[in-house]
C-alpha cells in the first residue's frame, strides 16, 4: 500500500486535521505521512490560539524527502494557516504529486470563512482546487470558490448549481452538505459527466472537525480501490457513527477513536 501525504496544521488540542486524518487514515491500512505547515495551540473555534507557522520547516523537509527518494500514492491538502501556503502545496503537488491529489478547501461553514480569511485566502483555495483530481468543499467553501452566492438551502438544484461553476475549473468536486430535506444529511458528487446524490439520516447536532474526518475516510478509502461515490457514502457513515458517539460540546472535537475498529474492519473486508 503506498503513503499517503497530509498537508495541514497540527492544532494541539481540539481535534482537527492531522490529528484526526494521521490516525483515521492509518487504521484503514493506509500508510500516512504528514506535512505540518502550523503549529496551533487550539483549533481557531477557541478565541487566542497560539499559532507558528511552520512554512520554514516545511519547505527544507521537502527538500530532505526528495533527497532520500520519497515517493507517495496520494497527497491530502486541507487548512492553509496563511495564503501563501498555497505555493508550498504546490510545491508539494510538484515534486510529489504523481498520484492521486485530493483538496479540501477548509476555510469556512454557515456562509462565513474562518476567523482571520479573507479573499486572498478564497484565491488562494482555488489555485489548488485548479490542480486537485477531487475537491471536497462543503456549501459554504462551494459558495465562495465558485462565485454562486452563498444562500441557506441545501437542495440539490443548489449543490448542481455550484458543482457546474466550480467544474469550469477543477476535475471532480464531492460537495458535503446536500440534504434533501432538514431530517437527512449527506453529498454531491459530479465529475461533469456522472453525477451522484446521497442522503441519510442526520445525527440532531453538527460538530467541529468532521469535514477533516470526511476528507480522511474519502481519501483513504479511494486509495484502497473504492470509486469516489463508494468512498464517500464510507466517510458519510464514520461521520456519522462518531458524531453518535460526541458529547455536547463538540468543539474539543469528534469523538471518533472508538469508531476507528469499525472503520479498520470494513477495509479489512475490501481485500477479503
Ligand atoms: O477543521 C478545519 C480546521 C483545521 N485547522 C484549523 C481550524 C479548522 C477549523 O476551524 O481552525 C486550525
Amino acid at each position: 500500500m503506498k503513503t499517503l501525504v497530509s498537508m495541514q496544521d497540527l492544532s494541539c488540542l481540539g481535534k482537527c486535521s492531522l490529528t484526526v486524518i494521521h490516525p483515521t487514515v492509518s487504521a484503514m491500512g493506509v500508510p500516512c505521512a504528514v506535512l505540518p505547515t502550523a503549529l496551533l495551540s487550539t483549533h481557531t473555534a477557541f478565541p487566542g490560539p497560539v499559532v507558528r507557522d511552520l512554512s520554514d520547516f516545511a519547505r527544507p523537509a521537502l527538500d530532505h524527502w526528495q533527497s532520500i527518494g520519497a515517493e507517495f500514492g496520494g497527497i491530502l491538502t486541507g487548512y492553509l494557516a496563511t495564503p501563501d501556503q498555497a505555493e508550498l502545496a504546490l510545491e508539494l503537488y510538484d515534486r510529489f504529486g504523481d498520484g492521486l491529489i485530493v483538496h479540501d478547501p477548509a476555510m469556512g461553514d454557515h456562509g462565513r470563512l474562518y476567523s482571520g480569511m479573507g479573499p486572498e485566502m478564497v484565491a488562494a483555495h482555488r489555485r489548488l482546487c485548479e490542480r486537485a483530481d477531487l475537491i471536497l468543499p462543503n456549501l459554504t467553501e462551494g459558495a465562495w470558490l465558485s462565485g454562486v452566492p452563498y444562500e441557506d438551502r441545501t437542495d440539490l438544484d443548489f449543490c448542481r448549481r455550484i458543482a457546474t461553476e466550480l467544474l469550469k475549473n477543477v476535475k471532480a468536486v464531492l460537495l458535503t452538505g446536500y440534504a434533501p430535506t432538514p431530517d437527512t444529511v449527506g453529498f454531491y458528487y459530479s465529475d461533469g459527466r456522472t453525477e451522484f446524490a446521497h442522503a441519510a439520516p442526520r445525527y440532531p447536532r453538527s460538530c467541529h472537525g468532521t469535514g477533516d474526518l470526511f476528507a480522511a475516510v474519502t481519501t483513504g478509502a479511494i486509495l484502497r480501490g473504492l470509486t469516489v461515490p463508494e468512498a464517500a457514502r464510507l466517510a458519510a457513515e464514520f461521520v456519522h457513527r462518531s458524531i453518535a458517539n460526541t458529547g455536547k460540546d463538540s468543539r474539543f472535537g469528534v469523538a471518533f477513536e472508538g469508531e476507528l475498529g469499525w472503520l479498520a474492519e470494513k477495509c479489512r473486508m475490501l481485500n477479503a
